[in-house]
Parts: structure tokens; C-alpha cells; sequence
């Protein structure tokens, strides 16, 4: 099925498949909302559309992608590597052979060339338009999440910028702290483009914000592509329809014809004010710092525009599932120039950053070790302040496995690496702030040549037992336990 083509498409999808909830009741934006998400969530229960938020004059959109079942749903895929296997189809692009390689190859550059995005002359985004006085943030159901966050956030924007140099457009998920009804922070973390393209300004910053898309364009603003690569063409792709653009109102940026609701407008140079404390994905409120205003020049949205959020606070919550597509998509991409990796695993509750658990082919000394380092130097995986690294048979999924091969096969003195470098912004336990120590674990086989004893076999069953008890199992007469063989 092909995945949903604005946001109301994909809410009548979850009305159909049983996975949305509309709340009439009077619900407060303010901390009422975050503790309903949360309990849903943590529940694994459905997407809420509250109709009556309290105070603001459209209806709030939370937790549309707080499954795995949902997050299927939003691609049209049945499982979330099935996403990964469309885009390692294109990046294997071999000179074709014969004929039919070659129209199978031609199909697959077209399907490149088809993802990006296109200029249309119109948009429901921009159906009613508001600028100067008329501009009012206080509109929009925007969450204050938790009880020390000292105002509304918006926490589910796609932030539209170009770059000042190149002009490349980056889209990104920032989180926007409210500050009156026209005016709102811009929390451009040190590593990620948006800071880039803010670093590089001149004595202005236009910027546009887009509220409410498709979820796969939607999903898009949270991808942690190369700088000079355009998301929106990531979600082009992955939703094989190019994403529509429409001129924006007051700014040169273009912005998706589709999205509910468009914010439009600057940053000043060298304007910066202390934004937070914010409750944040680390299960701690983040600090408050100096950040970036953003100055509103128009509020666009489509009639009945419906205001989306997200809610982030101790794992697991509504985010862990944005990530986990990450994980899965951008796997085949790290194939590209580590191929000697199996899989690799985020566990949620390490927060993104916090362990990566990767399995490789393990080919020669010191194998492990080079592909920590590969991890540490791979774009925003070089944030990581853990990896963990295990052998080509290792689940990495299996995190009780994986913890037994950690016991297992270390040698704290031979296979621990500690070193330094960057870390994640929002990581309060580094002495520094976004800089610190890492660890690698090699928890692989070691040979000789690592310094090793000769290494012990694993124990293993034969497999003519297997079969036989497999065979005579019923004969036992044993009602419990695994009946047949599952390996
Ligand atoms: C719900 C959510 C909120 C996020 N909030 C922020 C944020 O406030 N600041 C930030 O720098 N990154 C934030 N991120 C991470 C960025 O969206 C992500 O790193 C993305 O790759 C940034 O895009 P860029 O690399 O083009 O800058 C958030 C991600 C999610 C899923
Ligand atoms: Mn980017």
C-alpha cells in the first residue's frame, strides 16, 4: 500500500485500521495531554487526536507514530527492512548487463530521479494566511510536556533553512520553544545542519517551518542525511511520489504544499536568549542555554488545520519509533562504506546516543576495533558513546544475548577501548557539554594474533539429535517446553 499523502489521509488510514482515538473531552495543552501520551504509549496504545484542547482554536495530533505497527503503516511496508532493502536495490547500481539489467537499471534511476521534490504553483498549506499582527502561536494546542519546562513547545516541526553558501536546503526536527505569539527559540543542536546553515549566515537567516505532513515527510525531518543532501528528496523517495513545494508568503524558501500549518520567517545575526530547561528524550530536562529566536512573518495553514506534536521524555517513548526507522533505513547506507556489518542495533532506552550494538564479519586482528572507530567517524553515529561489537551469528536484537557474549568474550584489558570526542549536546554526564569519553567493547571471538588463548567452541547440539528429538517429540509425552526446534 502506498504510504499516506498529507496528514488527513494518514488519519483516516489510522481510523481504519482501528489506530486512532479522537478525544472530545477538554483536554489541557498543559501537562494533561503529556501524561494521557504517556501512559498511551507506554502502553503500546493508539494515536489520540484530541478535538477540544483546551484554550486553542485546533485540534492536536500526539503519538501517530508510537508503534512499530503505525510506523509500517505510515511507509505502506510490512516490515520496517523492507524500507532498507528499496534503497540498497538503488545503491547496488552495477553497470547493467544485458537488456533486462538494463531497463531494471534504468527503472531504478528514474525512481531517483522521480524523488525530487517539485515546485507546484499551489497549496492547501496556504489556504488562510495570516502575517504581521494577525500572526498568533496561541492558535495552536502547543504542549507544555513537562512540569519544568518553562513554556510551550512545538516538538514535531520540519525546519526548512538553505544553506548560505551552496544554497542546499536541510529540513530538520527542532524543537521550538514559544516565547509570545510571534515568536518562538529555535534549538539547533552544535552538530546537526540547521546550526551549520545558522553558523554560516549573513546578517540574516530565512527560515520556514512546516507542521503537520505526510508521515513519511515528517519522518524525514528527523533523517541524519549528509549535509549537502535534501530530505525532502529521502522522503520522495521512500514515499515514491515527490514531495510538492509551494512558494512560501514572505520568505524565498519553498515549503510542502500539503503540510497543515507553515510558519515563515528569520533569525537575527547574533541574536541569541536563554531557551529551556526542556524535558527531554534523555529521561532528563536539558538546560537552559543560550539559543536562537525566531522571528514569525506569517502563520499559514490549511482550513481545520490540525496541529501535531510529540511527546519525549524517560525511553520508551513516542521517538523511540522515528529512530528505530533511522536504524533500519539507514543500515544499507552504512553498508556502503563498512560492509563488513551484519546489523547493528539502537536500544531505546540508551537513548539513541547512548550504545550502538553492532555485529560484523569479523576478517582479521584488531577487526572489532577498526569498526568502533568506523562508528565514531560516521555521521551522527559519531555521536555514540558506546559500541559494542560481536560476531556475524550475534543477534543484535537480543540484548540478553548480546550481554551474555559481553561477559563471555571480554577481556577488559585487551578489548576495551576507551577514547574521546564528540558526544551528544543533550548528554548531561560528560564533564564537558557535548565532548567527552567513549567506550568500545569488542566482544567478538579473539585469535592469537589479538593476544588470545587458543578460543573455546561454542556448544552446539548436533543436528541428526535435533532432528531425531524433533521427530520422537510428541513420544515424550512432555507438555510443556519448546516442542520443536526453533534455530
Ligand atoms: C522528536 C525529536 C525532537 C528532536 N529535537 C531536536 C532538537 O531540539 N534539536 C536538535 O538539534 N535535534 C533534535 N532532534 C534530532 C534531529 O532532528 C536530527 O538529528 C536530524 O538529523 C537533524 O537534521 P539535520 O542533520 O539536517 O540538522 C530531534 C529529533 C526528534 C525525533
Ligand atoms: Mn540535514
Amino acid at each position: 500500500m502506498a504510504p499516506p499523502s498529507d496528514l488527513r489521509d494518514w488519519i483516516a488510514l489510522l481510523e481504519r485500521e482501528g489506530e486512532l482515538v479522537r478525544i472530545s473531552a477538554e483536554v489541557d495543552p498543559d501537562l494533561e495531554a503529556t501524561e494521557i501520551v504517556d501512559r498511551t504509549v507506554k502502553s503500546g496504545g493508539p494515536a489520540l487526536l484530541f478535538e477540544n484542547p483546551k484554550g486553542a482554536a485546533h485540534p492536536l495530533l500526539v503519538n501517530q507514530f508510537g508503534t512499530e505497527r503505525r510506523m509500517c503503516l505510515a511507509f505502506g511496508v510490512e516490515r520496517l527492512d523492507d524500507i532498507a532493502a528499496r534503497l540498497e536495490d538503488v545503491l547496488e547500481l552495477q553497470p547493467p548487463q544485458g537488456l533486462v539489467e538494463k531497463v531494471r537499471g534504468l527503472r531504478k534511476l528514474k525512481s531517483i530521479a522521480d524523488s525530487m521534490p517539485k515546485t507546484v504553483s499551489k497549496g492547501a498549506c496556504q489556504e488562510i494566511v495570516l502575517t504581521g499582527d494577525e500572526i498568533d502561536l496561541d492558535l495552536l494546542p502547543i504542549q507544555r510536556c513537562w512540569p519544568g519546562d518553562p513554556a510551550p513547545f512545538i516538538t514535531l516541526p520540519a525546519v526548512i533553512t538553505r544553506d548560505p553558501t551552496t544554497g542546499t536546503r536541510n529540513v530538520g526536527m527542532y524543537r521550538m520553544q514559544k516565547i509570545d505569539r510571534r515568536t518562538t527559540f529555535m534549538h539547533w543542536q552544535i552538530h546537526k545542519d540547521g546550526a551549520a546553515d545558522w553558523r554560516g549566515m549573513g546578517d540574516r537567516l530565512e527560515v520556514a517551518v512546516a507542521l503537520g505532513l505526510d508521515p513519511v515527510t515528517a519522518y524525514s525531518a528527523s533523517a541524519p542525511l549528509p549535509k549537502h543532501i535534501d530530505e525532502f528528496m529521502l522522503a520522495g523517495f521512500l514515499r515514491d511520489e515527490a514531495v510538492e513545494l509551494v512558494q512560501g508568503k514572505t520568505v524565498a524558501l519553498e515549503v510542502p504544499a500539503n503540510a497543515e500549518i507553515v510558519l515563515e520567517g528569520y533569525i537575527e545575526k547574533g541574536e541569541l536568549a536563554t531557551e529551556g530547561p526542556f524535558g527531554d528524550h534523555t529521561g532528563y530536562y536539558s538546560p537552559a542555554e543560550p539559543f536562537p529566536v525566531f522571528h514569525l512573518t506569517a502563520l499559514t495553514m490549511r482550513r481545520d488545520a490540525i496541529y501535531p506534536s510529540i511527546v519525549v521524555g524517560k525511553p520508551p517513548a513516542e521517538d523511540a519509533w522515528l529512530g528505530k526507522a533511522t536504524e533500519r533505513i539507514f543500515l544499507p547506507l552504512l553498508r556502503t562504506t563498512v560492509p563488513e556489518i551484519i546489523d547493528y542495533d539502537l536500544p531505546v532506552a540508551g537513548a539513541f546516543h547512548g550504545c550502538v550494538i553492532v555485529s560484523i564479519r569479523k576478517a582479521y586482528p584488531g577487526h572489532a576495533k577498526k569498526v568502533m572507530h568506523a562508528m565514531w567517524g560516521a555521521g551522527l553515529l559519531s555521536l555514540s558513546k558506546s559500541v559494542v561489537v560481536v560476531d556475524e551469528h550475534v543477534d543484535v536484537h537480543d540484548y540478553a544475548e548480546v550481554f551474555f557474549r559481553v561477559c563471555a568474550n571480554v577481556d577488559p584489558k585487551r578489548d576495551l577501548v576507551l577514547t574521546e570526542g564528540p558526544l551528544d549536546q543533550l548528554d548531561h554526564a560528560p564533564t564537558l557539554e557535548a565532548y567527552g569519553g567513549k567506550l568500545g567493547l569488542d566482544a567478538t571471538h579473539k585469535g592469537p594474533a589479538e593476544g588470545a588463548r587458543p578460543w573455546p567452541e561454542e556448544i552446539e547440539m548436533s543436528a541428526d539429535v535435533r532432528a531425531l528429538v524433533d521427530r520422537r517429540w510428541a513420544e515424550y509425552g512432555i507438555a510443556s517446553g519448546r516442542p520443536r526446534d526453533a534455530s
